[in-house]
Parts: C-alpha cells; structure tokens; sequence
C-alpha cells in the first residue's frame, strides 16, 4: 500500500471506523416503544407533551421526509407534521416525543460496550458517534465483512441502527459514515480517498458548516474536490489557518490518531426553567435533583470531587458561579446536596431561570481500584458528551427553547471540531442536550 500512502496521515497503515447511530433519539424512543418503528417521529428538546415549545432534537427518516431536521422549533415542525391526536386522519401527521437523556445514555452505553470489545482503541466524542483504530483488530483484509457483523450485532442486541464508515483517516471516516445513511456502510481504502472526495459538496468535509460552505462557494468552491485543488494561501487570506486545514481534509489529509478521550475536569448538570423563576423551594428542589444527579454520574464514572460548584442564570443571560472546596475528595451525595443548596442561599430571593450543580477537582483513583476486573467504569466514559463544535448552537438551541421560539441553527460544525480535546468538562442538560464545556 505505500504508492498509496497520504502525505500528513499518522499511520500509513491506519483503519479507522467511524460509528454513528441513525436518528439516535428518534431510535432510542422507537426501541422503547416498537408502536413506533416506522413512523414519523419527533424528539423535542425543551419540549413537552402536546405543547408547542421546544426544538427538534431529531426526527426519525420518516418525518425528515416532511422537511424536520435538528435545531427546527417544534412550532415549525408542528407546521410541517402536524401531531397525529389533534388531527383526523392518520394521514401526514407525526408523533412527538420529549427527550429522555437517562434513556438514551443506557442505550448509548450499551452500543459502546460492544464497540470497546471490538477495539482497544475507542474514543466516543458523542453520545451516538465514536471512532475506532481497528488496524491491529481487523486491518483491511475482510474490513467490510467485520463492519457488517458489528451492525448486525448492534442491532440484534441493542435494537438501534448504525451507520459505519471506515478509511485511513478519522476525518475520512467521519465523512464515510455519513454517506449512505440510514443503516449504511461505506469502506474507503487508501488508495481511494482522493478519489472519493472529489466529488462530494463541500459542506461535507469535516469542519465545513454552511457558513464556510457559503464564503467558499463566493470562490467558486463547491466539490470538496475543488476545495483539495483550490490555493492554500487563498484559503488562508479567507480563512486563517483553518483554510489551510478544511484544504488538508478535503484531500484527505488528517495526522490525527484515534486516542481515547482522558478524563474530564468536572462533571455538572444543568437545567433551565421553562419561565424565570423566583420561588425559593422550586429552585431548591431543583438543586437538590441536580446534585444528586451529579454525584450519581461522579458515582458511575468511579470519580471523588473535591470542590462542589453551582450556576444560576439569571434573565436576561446573566450567569453565576459560586464553589466551595473540601480539605479532601469524596463521594458523598448528601454534601454535593447541602453545599449547593446553601451555595444557592445567596440568590433565594432572586428570579433565576437555570441552574447548575458541578463537581470539580475529580480523583479517579479510588475509582479505578473499586473497578478492577468490572467493564463498568470503561463502558460508561464519556459516552454522553457531544463534540465541542457542536455547543454554540446546543447552547443557543436551549436558550431559544426556553423562549419558545426555538432555533435556527443546526448544530453547527462550522468550525475545525475540537473534540479531541483531552480532559475535558462535562456538562449534562437535564433538559435534554448534552454539552462540552464548562460553566462560565
Ligand atoms: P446526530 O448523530 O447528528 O443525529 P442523529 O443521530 O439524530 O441522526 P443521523 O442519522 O443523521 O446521525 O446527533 C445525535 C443525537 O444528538 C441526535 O439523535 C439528537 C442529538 N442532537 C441534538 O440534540 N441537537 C442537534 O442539533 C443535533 C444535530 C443532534
Ligand atoms: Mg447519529
């Protein structure tokens, strides 16, 4: 294979699968319930049963043929799909569903065991897509035949789809997964990438979202072939250094390794409030779920903290952070609860319209001796975290939400993803979307 080597590829000898789930709520919830395999199907953010805020977390196949994609408000949607109970006929309408994260995250653990049992190397950027280095496990002899058994096993024992794209490079297997979705399989071997890019639009190379897609096709760019041959300097004048690296993933080109992802800095949950709220017991009780859930999560994870933290928003977007340390690190649900609860004391009186409890200063070594010999604590990383390109419009997605007049944007991945950022922080919305970063 060497003629077929790639300049700035890390391992000229590199497989590289990229797995992601099909509309992976939309698949959790027709599991869940079998009535609604084949159907289309809404999940909500920020959206309650038979109520009109909200935005569309994702949509089963069949309702994306209505035109609902990701990050549309439910209103919208509503337009599109009207909701099966209010209408007469059967005909053209949807079901909807709120998100269940809880739910999706068991399934979610469940997929990534196996794909941990297939590889050593496995790094899970989000909730429903990891990458794994299978060039020692399977090489690319018989590669296509190891991706079919891995969907096939998905399925039977976990009952959700994936999509699987395997190529010499991560962002070339991001691509490829993508290809032939839903239930697709695409094998780009080396001496093929070139070839394979060449043709496809330009929005989809990793990194290029529909802002850069729009300023590059004022450059005549359009095919990610065009984007491979087009001059790097231009693309630095447009773009800065991130020109000269989407120029470098249209050909292919992509030095990066699949490293498991090292363990994150904090762990928190957040929740937003439909309407600001100034009731003192609301926002307690609110707290207390949430260092609960917290310290359940740190639990999980086999990690003690040391510091406990909390955020409140208040309206417009006014955010808060207050923490107390301990001398020591623990796992001690009851203390996340009262320090919270008495950081919270300070905004008793305040209108608030989110809040947060967070743990920080984590130590994972009592963890890792508690989990010897278990798989639990490996299966269960950082299976819950969407990649950290995705967190403006997650963020602006929520806040709209909460309005209700949800957003616009799709997850936008108009920036290179810094998901391969090591030890990051975690932050769970209980209200349905999940993202990277921390509180500020
Ligand atoms: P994706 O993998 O982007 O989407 P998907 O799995 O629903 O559909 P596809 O078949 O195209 O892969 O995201 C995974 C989950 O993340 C998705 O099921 C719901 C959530 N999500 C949001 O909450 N908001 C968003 O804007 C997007 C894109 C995803
Ligand atoms: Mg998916």
């Amino acid at each position: 294979m060497d003629a077929a080597r790639l300049p700035g590829t890390a391992r000229p000898d590199q497989v590289v699968a990229h797995v992601d789930m099909d509309c992976f709520y939309a698949a959790c919830e027709q599991r869940r319930d079998p009535d609604l395999a084949g159907e289309p199907l809404v999940v909500g953010m920020g959206y309650e049963a038979g109520e009109t805020h909200g935005a569309v977390a994702t949509a089963s196949y069949e309702a994306r043929e209505y035109g609902i994609e990701s990050a549309m408000a439910i209103s919208e949607a509503l337009e599109r799909l009207p909701r099966r109970v209010e209408a007469d006929d059967e005909a053209d309408t949807g079901i909807y569903r709120p998100v269940d994260m809880d739910y999706y995250e068991s399934v979610a653990a469940a997929v990534k065991e196996i794909l941990h049992v297939e590889s050593d190397t496995v790094r899970e950027v989000s909730i429903d897509e990891a990458y794994l280095d299978i060039t020692d496990a399977v090489g690319w002899d018989g590669v296509a035949e190891w991706v079919g058994d891995l969907r096939a096993t998905i399925e039977s024992e976990v009952g959700v789809v994936a999509s699987v794209g395997v190529a010499p490079t991560m962002s070339a297997a991001k691509v490829a997964s993508d290809r032939e979705k839903p239930d697709g399989q695409v094998v780009v071997e080396p001496g093929e990438v070139r070839a394979f890019f060449d043709d496809l639009p330009v929005d989809e190379v990793h990194g290029v979202g529909p802002v850069t897609a729009r300023k590059l096709a004022e450059l005549d760019i359009e095919s990610a072939g065009d984007l491979a041959r087009a001059d790097p300097e231009q693309l630095e004048r447009r773009f800065g250094e991130r020109g000269r690296e989407i120029r470098r993933y249209a050909r292919g080109e992509d030095a990066r390794e699949v490293t498991p992802r090292g363990d994150p800095k904090s762990l928190s949950r957040e929740s937003a409030f439909t309407e600001a709220v100034e009731d003192t017991e609301e926002k307690r009780r609110k707290v207390s779920t949430l260092a609960r859930a917290v310290a359940d999560r740190a639990d999980r994870k086999g990690a003690r903290y040391q510091t406990v933290g909390i955020k409140v928003v208040e309206p417009p977007f006014d955010s808060n952070t207050r923490a107390r340390s301990l001398p020591g690190p623990v796992a001690d649900a009851d203390l996340v609860e009262s320090i919270a609860l008495e950081l919270l004391d300070e905004f008793a009186e305040r209108p608030v319209r989110k809040l947060g409890v967070r743990v920080s200063k984590l130590d994972f070594s009592a963890g890792e001796q508690a989990s010897l010999g278990g798989f639990e604590g490996e299966s269960a990383t950082e299976s819950d975290a969407v990649p950290a390109d995705t967190d403006v419009a997650s963020a602006k997605t929520a806040e709209s939400a909460v309005e209700g007049q949800a957003s616009l944007t799709a997850f936008d991945d108009d920036h290179v993803p810094t998901d391969d950022r090591d030890g990051t922080d975690e932050t769970d919305d209980t209200d349905g979307q999940v993202s990277l970063g921390d509180f500020e």
